[in-house]
């Protein structure tokens, strides 16, 4: 969450720092500034609102200069207005901070500020970081000095880029639990916090550790550790294997209408290379486990937040029904705060996207402190969740900016399959079923691209159920966490309330909801349960409510008032299509109500705050 670019070189830094913004408005979108140095003082412009509007506010696009620093916001202290969106500045606007994270004793450094006369101008936990840099270079005239010391009084979390209007040639960059990646250019420096505002300018990046600092010129850069007695961190640039074009529209209207139709091509990158015919199985290299420690695993737990909690109940359900190992998924976020018993023998999956899963990198550190095993299901390489596991399989899903999430959600099923085939295969699954298996997940980029084909039936359907109040998801056993992903999606993109439920329970109490105006969306796979699923459909219908049924099995168009098809591939694998036309729904919904599919209110992609 937040935008951070900065830049020092040899070109003028605005429109740098504005496209790099605009690479980054789907982490935060609700104000945008940046700030440049100029004869000793700082220019700073800001404004509630979207990149745009700060790029044609004023003088924005025409400030000259070869140094700046700027931000793209997602609130956590104090509403989104020209005052708190950042940059920060000190009082005598020599000092110019921007800040991804949460100052969390920012009530305690305010009040003491405010008793040494600072007024502060926002209502922001990041305005005291600014203040107390401007008080350190009383002492020092080493920038990185001030930003050191004066970091030693913040707790929290940050990613942060500050710039002195006195020294314009530099620039310091800071990280505890943030993102911060570096990027190194000919004779300029890049910083941002995600790899997206780079690597239309080099691939060539450093990613900063937490309790790291670091000096930019445009010549170079310098990092150290943030503790008391710094110590050098010789950081080799890394080169990542990224295109500009990954982060383009590509002629889609829109990143979530685009990852949608890439998810085919998605699966397949993560089935290259790890699918093997002779013995039934799956590799995956990135796990560093032999047999013998695979066969060791007692239980398997899933941890991730929002979606990728529900592609681990997935997960969990895949490892049970083919490795016959207990298996279950818990949202990191709780997980992480309730003191949890860790088994030396379960082996933990720590799922994130962003790999910066603030929620989830918190419960991989808390594991390894306890002495528990944890792997990541990670997207982007590089990533702290990633780093920190040190093991774990990568989800190849190619750069995900829709803050919704469709394709990296599919790979992470996918990802799951395989690890639950693996562990099957060391234990008691057949060589047949496992082939079964491999052959399933073989044919699932087709069966994506079948369903995609039938987006016009679904849009037409989301068209007459746009205007619903609320609608209900309702699945049982395989299909439970494809029901809560499809409420979870048209929530977070059309804003239409939505609650999932376990067809069993609808009896005990939400069935007093069903009435004309409330549809259900039933998800009703072709297996032992269909005759069960097929009685919650009737007991709606009789209540009046209408249903959407999304089914596999071979069931008549009368079974409900509307009935999306979906292709089979193997029983344990039909959840994972069931959710593609879920996302669709969701999608065309959003577009009915002419929302902003790619940037929902109130959200933002890669959650890096708590
Ligand atoms: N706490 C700061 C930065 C918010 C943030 O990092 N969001 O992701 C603020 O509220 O401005």
């Amino acid at each position: 969450m937040c935008g951070i670019v900065g830049y020092v070189g040899h070109r003028q830094a605005v429109p740098v720092l504005l496209e790099g913004l605009h690479r980054l408005e789907y982490r935060g979108y609700d104000s945008a500034g940046l700030a440049l140095p100029y004869r000793g003082k700082l220019r700073v412009r800001k404004t509630q609102g979207r990149v745009k509007d700060l790029r044609d506010k004023g003088d924005t696009a025409t400030l000259p200069g070869n140094v700046g620093i700027a931000h793209t916001r997602w609130a956590t202290h104090g509403e989104p207005s020209d005052a708190n969106a950042h940059p920060h500045t000190d009082t005598s606007s020599r000092i110019a901070v921007v800040h991804n994270g949460i100052v969390e004793n920012a009530e305690q450094l305010r009040s003491e500020l405010t008793a040494l006369g600072v007024q502060l101008v926002s209502d922001t936990d990041t305005e005291a970081i600014a203040h107390l840099i401007a008080a350190e270079l009383d002492a020092t005239d080493s920038l990185e000095a001030a930003v050191r010391t004066a970091l030693h009084r913040v707790q929290g979390t940050y990613g942060l880029l500050v710039l002195d209007a006195r020294r314009p040639d530099e620039l310091v960059v800071a990280r505890n639990g943030s993102p911060i990646v570096l990027g190194v250019g000919d004779g300029e420096m890049f910083i941002a916090s995600d790899v997206a505002a780079l690597v239309h300018h080099t691939q060539r990046v450093v990613f900063l550790d937490d309790g790291e600092i670091a000096t930019l010129r445009a010549d170079g850069f310098r990092t150290s550790t943030l503790g008391a007695e710094p110590e050098q961190t010789d950081k080799v640039p890394t080169t990542i294997d990224m295109a500009a074009e990954d982060y383009a529209l590509g002629g889609y209207p829109d990143f979530m209408r685009k990852e949608i139709a890439e998810q085919s091509e998605a699966v397949r990158r993560a089935l290259r290379g790890r699918l093997d015919d002779r013995f039934a199985t799956a590799r995956l290299g990135g796990l560093n486990m032999d047999a013998r420690e695979l066969r060791g695993i007692s239980k398997v737990v899933f941890l991730g937040c929002g979606s990728a909690y529900y592609a681990g109940q997935l997960g969990a359900q895949l490892v049970e029904e083919l490795a016959r190992i207990p298996a279950t998924a818990e949202p990191a976020s709780e997980f992480r705060y309730r003191n949890p018993v860790v088994d030396p023998d379960a082996l933990y999956v720590a799922i994130s996207q962003s790999g910066e899963t603030l929620d989830t990198l918190a419960a991989v550190q808390e594991l390894q402190r306890k002495g528990g095993r944890v792997i990541g299901a990670v997207n982007a390489v590089g990533s702290a969740i990633a780093r920190q596991c040190g093991a774990g399989v990568f989800l190849h899903a190619g750069p995900e900016i829709s803050v919704a999430s469709t394709k990296a959600l599919t790979n992470m099923t996918v990802s799951f399959t395989m690890l639950a085939l693996l562990l099957g295969r060391v234990r008691d699954l057949s060589a047949a079923d496992g082939q079964r298996i491999v052959d399933g997940l073989r044919a699932v980029p087709d069966a994506i691209d079948q369903l995609i084909g039938d987006e016009a039936a679904i849009a037409e359907i989301a068209q007459r159920y746009a205007k619903a109040r609320s609608m209900f998801f309702i699945g049982r056993v395989r299909a439970w966490p494809v029901a809560r992903e499809g409420a979870q999606k048209l929530k977070e993109v059309s804003y239409v309330h939505a609650e999932a439920y376990q067809a069993s329970e609808l009896k005990h109490g939400p069935l007093a909801l069903i009435d004309p105006e409330m549809p259900s969306v039933v998800i009703v796979p072709d297996d032992e349960l269909l005759a069960k699923n097929i009685n919650t459909i009737e007991q709606i219908k009789a209540r009046g409510g209408p249903v959407i049924a999304v089914t596999n099995a071979d069931l008549p168009d009368s079974i409900a008032d509307d009935v999306i098809r979906v292709p089979k591939v193997a029983p344990e694998l039909d959840p994972m299509l069931l959710t593609i036309p879920l996302q669709l729904l969701a999608y065309h919904c959003a577009l009915a109500l002419g929302r902003d599919v790619d940037k929902p209110r109130n959200l933002a992609k890669s959650v890096t705050v708590e």
